[in-house]
């Protein structure tokens, strides 16, 4: 096992997998030894299949699910909660799991998979598990499936394609909790939390089979196309054999200092491991204000106030309707 660097703050990150690529990224984590705690939670049967201690939650309510999770995270103080949203399992149980997380105490970073462009019919309950997640993590990291198809020159029957960036992300979360090793800079999960205080991040991957700079420069012009009035903050790393060099770092901040401006903070990071191939990664925290692509549209109409618990109290909205009395 190799050690996560986390210890001294707490104890061993507790990793979630939710859903079907919630339990497959968390599961080629745990395959690879990335040194965490394991839990699998599903309404899936299937998803769970060798899955040690995994859960079908079907029907639990949430003192289950809390009750069940304070069990787990005993001697952790940080969690990952890791589901694909627009289904079913991810988008009905990652609020829950947060929710229970936080409720522990936790730290809890949610990593949430959007669905592609074309599945439209997703995006309405991807947009509400997003937003319950948020309410309940202290970080949120979503990764656009869509990424994995702008670059993606083969044809790949779906369930391949699906698996493939299963394991990009894994590749790209991997790197946050093994420790620094070798000639590797640690990538202190704390300035990870800090980077995501505002709320949110974006994560993007690219592998390596167009060349080290090529990768590079795809996730420069990510960052570009994102905007510099919604970046915050980037940092970008690599996971594998091929560190990224002085020069590569200090051609590609040139290029996204000019492009988001100078008050942009970036971060570099390499994370050395024996495997042969590499993936290099880019965390961009965004501002609050930034809508991403899968959003709430009943948060959106709420903004900052929230429907009460108890319906006869309603909004206090003006609605503009002369008194009748
Ligand atoms: N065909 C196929 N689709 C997948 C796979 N993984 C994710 N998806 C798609 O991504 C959506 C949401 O991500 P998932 O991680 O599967 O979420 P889930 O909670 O397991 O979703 P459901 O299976 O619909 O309950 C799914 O509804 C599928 O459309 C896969 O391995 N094969
Ligand atoms: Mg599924």
């Amino acid at each position: 096992m190799r050690g996560n660097g986390l210890e001294a703050s707490g104890g061993r990150v507790l990793v979630i997998g939710v859903g079907t690529s919630g339990c497959r990224i968390a599961g080629f984590m745990q395959q690879r030894e990335v040194d965490a705690k394991y839990m699998y939670a599903s309404l899936d049967e299937e998803d769970l299949f060798g899955k040690e201690g995994g859960l079908n939650m079907s029907g639990w309510d949430d003192s289950e699910v809390q009750r069940e999770l304070e069990a787990v995270s005993r001697g952790s103080s940080t969690a990952f909660v890791v589901a694909g949203l627009g289904g079913s399992s991810g988008s009905y149980l990652a609020p829950r799991l947060a929710k229970a997380c936080s409720a522990n105490d936790l730290k809890t970073i949610s990593v949430l998979l959007l669905p592609f462009k074309y599945q439209k019919w997703m995006e309405y309950r991807a947009g509400v598990a997003l937003e319950k997640v948020r309410k309940h993590s202290d970080g949120v990291l979503t990764v656009d499936r869509e990424q994995f198809v702008e670059e993606s020159v083969e044809e790949l029957p779906l369930n391949r394609l699906y698996e493939m960036i299963d394991g990009r992300v894994a590749d790209a979360l991997e790197a946050l909790l093994i420790g620094g090793t070798g000639r590797g800079q640690a990538i202190e999960l704390r300035k990870l939390l800090k980077m995501m205080e505002s709320g949110q991040a974006t994560l993007e991957v690219r592998d390596l089979s167009g060349g080290f700079d090529e990768g590079l420069a795809s996730l420069v012009r990510r960052a570009y196309s994102m905007g510099s009035s919604e970046v915050d903050e980037v940092l970008i790393y690599s996971n594998g054999c091929r560190p990224i060099t002085f020069d590569q770092a200090r051609f590609s901040s040139e290029g996204l200092k000019g492009l988001l401006g100078e008050e942009t903070r970036l971060h570099y990071g390499s994370k050395l491991t024996e495997r042969r191939s590499s993936v290099i990664a880019m965390i961009a925290s965004l501002k609050r204000t930034t809508k991403l692509r899968v959003y709430d549209p009943v948060a959106e109409v709420l903004g900052d106030r929230s429907l009460d618990d108890d319906p006869e109290q309603g909004l206090d909205i003006d609605l503009g309707i002369p008194s009748l009395d």
